[in-house]
Formats: C-alpha cells, structure tokens, sequence
C-alpha cells in the first residue's frame, strides 16, 4: 500500500512548482518519491514523471484528432482520464516507493467538479492507495479573512467531491503572507464586508470550525519555505485517516 498526495488547486497557484519542490525536498531527506503528472497539457515539467497522461493523450493530440479547441479538448482529457483511471491507479500502486506525488491538471474544476477527480481518487483507493489532497491557492490573490474562509471553504468542497481528507495550503508567500490568526478571523471577516454578506461569512467560518478545517499552511514552492510543517501536517492526516 502507497501514500498519495493529490495537488489540486486553480490555474497558476503553483501546482506543479509545489508539486517538484515537495518531491526534492523528501528525497533529499531519504524519502522515495514517484511523480506522476494528469496534465495533459503540460508541456515542460520541473520533474521527471514516473507516470505520465501524455504517453497515452495529449491536449494538443485530442485538438487534432478530433477537431475540437482548447477547451473541449481539456473537458475530453478529463473524460479520458475516466476511462484510464483504474489503470493508473494500479500504476501508481505498483510503483515502489513510499510517496507518490500526483500533479493535477491546470484547470481544477475540471478535475474536482466532473467525473474524472472522485473516479481516481476511487480508483487509487480501491488500489489501496491511502490519499490526501492537498487544494493549493495563491498567496497574490489571497490576502484578506474573507479570501482565507473561502479558501477553507473550496477545502470542503473538495472534500466533499473526493470524499478523501484535504490540507490546505497557500502557496508564493515569498510574495506576499496572509494573516492566519484563527480567533481574530470572524472579527476580521467582520471588519471586512457588510450587511448579508458578512453575517453569511461568519456563519461560514463558524461552520467550518465544525468538519475541522484547519488553517492554511502557508508554503513558497520557489523557496523551499513551509515544506517542513506542510509534511508534518501530512503526516498526521495520514495517521488520521489509517485509524478508522
Ligand atoms: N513567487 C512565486 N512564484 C511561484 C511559486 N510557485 C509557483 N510560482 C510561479 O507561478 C507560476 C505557475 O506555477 P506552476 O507550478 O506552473 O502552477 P500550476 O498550478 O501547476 O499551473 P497550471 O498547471 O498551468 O494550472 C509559475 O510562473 C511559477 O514560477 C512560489 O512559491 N512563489
Ligand atoms: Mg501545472
């Protein structure tokens, strides 16, 4: 049985960069890591894929073939990745190392509000593969309490569509670091919106306190910065989710 780490998160936030930073930083410390990479529209990656969508389609080979734009070829890869999804899972798990580290594809709610991400992560389970997924968001476009209850918030929600524990991270704080504090977060929201608005983002934070959402960690994929407390916290789900 192998441990899988699922990197999820909007366009840009840094997927990938997490993704190889993550991986050198366990091997360095001695830990086998095996990547595995679902975007089929990748074209350079910062690490060496041990499994790889693009040997069986690529974005740009479903444009071609069947004529379609950019944005239905992305939909269509996600449908593919349906249909492959028990057999790359059985990759995964036949891989023998200790982690594998599984880079999702650019557009998430490709991945987390179609089919294609609960089917993996079913059939990675089903492998017997224990997995987290860790949703990514970026530090630039995340910078007040509201923002930080919205990203606990998409946590949930993909926890609940993959039906598989989540930590939260934000990424690029070598640009910019949100304030975490978890008391004054209401209070924060409060001072922030008015009205409906913020008696629902209070509520939200309130309820979130309820399934256990805990606080970002707050990563740099560029600078190495997190990684330790990011892997503690893995860790622990982990544990977490083997006890039941
Ligand atoms: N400053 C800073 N930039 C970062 C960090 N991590 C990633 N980036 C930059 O953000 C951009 C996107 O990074 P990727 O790792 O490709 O992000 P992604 O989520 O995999 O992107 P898609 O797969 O295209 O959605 C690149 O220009 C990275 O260099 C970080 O920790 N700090
Ligand atoms: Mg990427």
């Amino acid at each position: 049985m192998g441990y899988v780490i699922l990197f999820i998160g909007p366009a840009g936030c840094g997927k990938t960069s997490l993704t190889a930073a993550l991986g050198s930083w366990l091997n360095e410390r001695g830990i086998s890591v095996a990547y595995v990479n679902l975007d089929a529209g990748a074209l350079d990656l910062p690490y060496e894929p041990n499994v790889d969508v693009r040997r069986r389609f690529t974005l740009e080979s479903i444009m071609r073939e069947e004529g379609l734009g950019p944005n239905g070829a992305m939909i269509k890869a996600a449908d593919y990745l349906v249909e492959i999804a028990d057999e790359l899972a059985e990759e995964v798990n036949g891989l023998n190392i200790e982690l594998a580290l599984i880079d999702t594809p650019g557009q998430m709610e490709v991945f987390v509000f179609r089919p294609s991400g609960p089917a993996l992560v079913k059939a990675l389970l089903k492998a017997g593969s224990r997995t987290v997924a860790l949703n990514m968001l970026d530090a630039t476009i995340t910078s007040t309490a509201t923002d930080l209850v919205v990203a606990a918030l998409l946590s949930a929600t993909i926890r609940l569509r993959l039906e598989v524990p989540t930590v939260p991270v934000v990424n690029k704080v070598d640009v910019t670091r949100p304030s975490i504090e978890r008391e004054e977060l209401i209070n924060h929201v409060k001072a922030e919106e008015y009205g409906i608005l913020s008696d629902f983002v209070s509520s939200l934070a309130k309820a979130l306190d309820v399934i256990e959402i805990r606080e970002p960690i707050l990563v740099s994929a560029k600078k190495g910065l997190g990684l330790d407390i990011l892997y503690d916290r893995l860790m622990e789900v982990f544990c977490e989710c083997g006890e039941d």
